[in-house]
């Protein structure tokens, strides 16, 4: 695969802040902690009562804490310094340090329901959000609609009632992603949801390096500064956002919600950063897992007796790897690890900034992850998306990986490491992101409050839930939750407020019960036990074996019970049973293989895009996949010069552009290191003309692609299909972020600088074809 870039973006130096590194060993263990003074803020002014109606939302008084909520992506368990990994992450230690490390705390398996439920104190399935956003199964479905219901304020929604400025950057994925385009519908972005200003992206994921941003209710232009990082950028965001509050009106509390990119897929850090690593991984994924194993142990993380879990079966043994093998998934492991460290250098310069601010000891801070390590690299990881099965590639073979390992890490790429290292990430746990065992929800909880907490550096052992989090919140600050916001009932909220836990290190959890469920995978905890079941495809629900732990003895689910309490099974089953029913969460769907995945999207034929539109991410963009369809462009020009791009979608690696350039109509589809281009007979003729590609679908499978000028037939190709997987999405008149064709030289996004009048795409009927 030859995949190039218009700029490389490897040449950023960063320095890691060695200096305030504190060693995993540094940190005392939990026991050391045994009687250490304890102290619980009261709670702050007694603020907001409740009321049935919105006008209950009056402003607290003076001198509430701020709260900030820190949003990793798919980190593993083992990830931070002070969760037992070697990546450098000191400023993240050094907040774990100042405040409390939790080990017993649960996300959703999945990024939207977790942060759903982060967000709203209660249970994905209750508020709409039973799948990612990217899934919108309609009105009978209303457990899995993409978004958060009305009914389920979010913290921001309350916190601004409550005399809060509420602030966001970041990572959202609460709207569906049919309405991420550039005239909304809105009522699901960030300001339709409580925030008063959002700068960040709406989907699960983009490039790091050319993101499709957001900024309040616009599609904002891609960033155009040298040696840009998506990560960097949040971070100045989130500084400047409170910077500017806190110059403003200093006497008002603020709510910072931070999502960050990191470490979702695409890895992608500047090769210095990759660099920090050298000679680390190179012991290989097997040692690297028993050394953040016994780290674990010597921190007080993980009981003393927890075995150590045997390698997954599809993941080979370090030592049985050729050594091209290893040297690619060293470099995965750089990569991923030197992602993390930029990141906990920018959340460094924020909480610099808290300090400098005269605000970082009264502001509760949370961070954790949205859920546990992803698997999506497979065996031999993947670099473009056509290498992994996520991006719905063909997996590609390690020869392809080999090939292309010089791209690893680099702007356009799916850079995804292999599962041997998500293994490593999820230590001491089985099972990876998607899945109800601990390696899919168990995540680091860091809370840091100076002014509400007094025991440092102490670990917290009570089982709680993401859905915790914002009650929490809550009861510190003396809010009770409206009954009716915008005049809307809300549902109860159902989380547990860990405020008890600040002070109190050994007592016993006062959560019951907590239900998961994600496209079928299931899971009870109730009161230490805990049943989890997996999704067979093919196997009947009822069918499926559960297996049953006592958590309270078996910190990570190494002895199976249910065959020794057939009983306490049944009775946890019923459990989730009433749960499910209680959260909404029936009938049970795998919200991506759903035949009604795109059924309350709008279902048109026809799309007419006017010069001037901003870039329109792909899942709001026409679907081309499966159809034939035309695109037709009225243009006109006085010069043979005027020249550029007419339409785009996507970058190089997957991505089709309709193009002229000396004088010449050009198309081009990029698949996976593939280059399809038909280009014109005949010049396209000044003045007045119209342009034309017309794809024609033949049977299940190809198709071919034709230019017309004027009507005319000027060019005709093969194309198996043209349907584009990207990070990047669809653009009128230029081609913006990725760039498609490595053929346009050098103007920036190529714009079209004849008149263009529309650009039309005409599909066929879709009820001729597949939704
Ligand atoms: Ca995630
Ligand atoms: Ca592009």
């Amino acid at each position: 695969m030859n995949r190039r870039h218009k700029t490389k973006r490897w040449a950023r130096p960063v320095t890691v802040t060695t200096a305030l590194a504190i060693t995993a060993a540094l940190l005392p263990t939990g026991a050391a902690y045994a009687g250490g003074t304890a102290g619980v803020a009261a709670p702050a002014a007694a603020g907001v009562t409740a009321s049935a109606t919105d006008a209950a939302l009056a402003a607290a008084p003076g001198a509430q804490p701020n709260v900030v909520y820190i949003v990793l992506d798919d980190m593993g368990f083992s990830d931070l310094g002070s969760y037992g990994s070697e990546i450098k992450t000191p400023n993240i230690d050094k907040l774990a340090a100042g405040g409390l490390r939790y080990t017993n705390f649960h996300a959703t398996p999945l990024c939207s329901p977790t942060r759903a439920s982060l967000l709203t104190g209660r249970n994905p399935q209750a508020v709409g959000m039973g799948s990612v956003a990217n899934v919108d199964l309609g009105p009978e479905y209303p457990h899995t609609r993409g978004r958060v219901s009305p009914t389920a304020a979010t913290a921001a929604e309350v916190l601004k009632g409550g005399g809060y400025t509420t602030l966001g950057v970041g990572k959202w994925h609460q709207a569906p992603l049919h309405q991420a385009t550039p005239a909304g519908p809105f009522e699901n972005w960030p300001l339709g949801k409580g925030f008063q200003r959002y700068y960040g992206f709406l989907d699960g994921y983009t490039d790091q390096y050319a993101p499709q941003l957001i900024e309040d209710n616009h599609v904002v232009d891609p960033p155009k500064k040298e040696d840009y990082h998506l990560t960097e950028d949040l971070a100045e965001h989130a500084s400047r956002y409170v910077s500017d509050h806190v110059s403003v009106q200093p006497e008002k509390p603020f709510f910072l919600y931070w999502g960050l990119g990191a470490q979702h897929a695409p890895h992608q850090v500047p090769q210095r950063n990759a660099d920090l690593y050298k000679g680390v991984y190179e012991a290989g994924w097997d040692r690297i897992r028993e050394e953040r194993f016994e780290r674990q142990k010597k921190i007080g993380l993980i009981p003393e007796d927890t075995p150590f879990p045997a390698r997954d079966a599809g993941i080979a043994a370090w030592s049985s790897l050729s050594q091209q093998q290893k040297d690619l998934y060293v470099r995965y492991q750089q990569t991923y690890a030197g992602m993390l460290t930029q990141a906990d250098e920018q959340i460094g310069h924020f909480l610099d900034d808290l300090r400098k601010f005269g605000k970082l000891d009264n502001t509760l801070i949370y961070l954790i992850s949205d859920n546990g390590a992803s698997k999506a690299g497979g065996e031999n990881g993947s670099i473009g998306y056509s290498q992994s099965g996520f991006g719905g590639g063909s997996g590609g073979t390690l020869e392809d990986k080999l090939e292309s390992i010089e791209e690893l890490g680099a702007a356009g790429t799916y850079t995804e490491y292999p599962v041997g290292w998500a293994q490593v990430s999820a230590t001491p746990f089985r099972q990876y992101k998607g899945t109800a065992y601990n390696g899919g929800v168990q995540v680091p909880l860091i809370v840091h409050w100076p002014d509400g907490i007094k025991d440092r550096g102490a670990l917290r052992t009570q089982f709680h839930h993401v859905s915790d989090l914002t009650p929490t919140v809550y009861e510190v600050l003396g809010i009770t939750p409206p009954q009716q916001v915008n005049g809307i009932p809300q549902q109860p909220i159902t989380g547990t407020s860990l405020a008890y836990t600040f002070s109190g290190q050994n007592e016993p959890t006062r959560k019951k019960t907590q239900f998961f469920l994600m496209n079928g995978n299931r899971a009870i905890w109730s009161e230490g036990w805990k049943a989890v079941a997996l999704r067979k495809p093919g196997v009947q629900l009822e069918q499926e074996a559960w297996e049953l732990f006592d958590t309270r003895s078996d910190y990570n689910e190494s002895r199976n019970l249910a065959q020794q309490y057939p009983e306490k099974l049944k009775e946890l089953k019923k459990i989730w049973d009433e749960e499910a029913r209680n959260n909404g969460a029936y009938p049970i769907v795998n919200g991506y293989s759903s035949p009604a995945v795109t059924a309350a999207a709008p279902i048109r034929s026809s799309f007419i895009y006017y010069p001037g539109l901003k870039h329109i991410g792909l899942s709001a963009a026409p679907k081309l996949k499966g159809i034939s369809y035309e695109i037709s462009i009225p243009i006109q020009r006085k010069e043979v010069k005027e020249e550029g791009v007419l339409v785009a979608a996507g970058g190089s690696d997957s991505g089709y552009t309709l193009y002229l350039k000396k004088n010449e109509l050009i198309y081009e589809f990029h698949q996976f290191g593939k280059v399809y281009r038909i280009v014109s007979d005949t010049p396209v003729p000044l003045g007045k003309a119209e342009v034309k590609f017309v794809y024609t679908r033949a049977g299940e499978k190809g198709g071919s692609g034709a230019l017309y000028v004027n009507g005319r037939k000027a060019g005709e190709a093969e194309l198996p299909f043209t349907d584009v997987r990207s990070t990047d999405g669809l653009d009128i008149g230029r081609d913006t972020l990725l760039p498609v064709s490595l053929d346009y030289g050098d103007p920036d996004e190529f714009p079209f600088t004849g008149l263009l009048e529309k650009v039309e795409f005409k599909l066929q009927p879709l009820a001729d074809s597949k939704k």
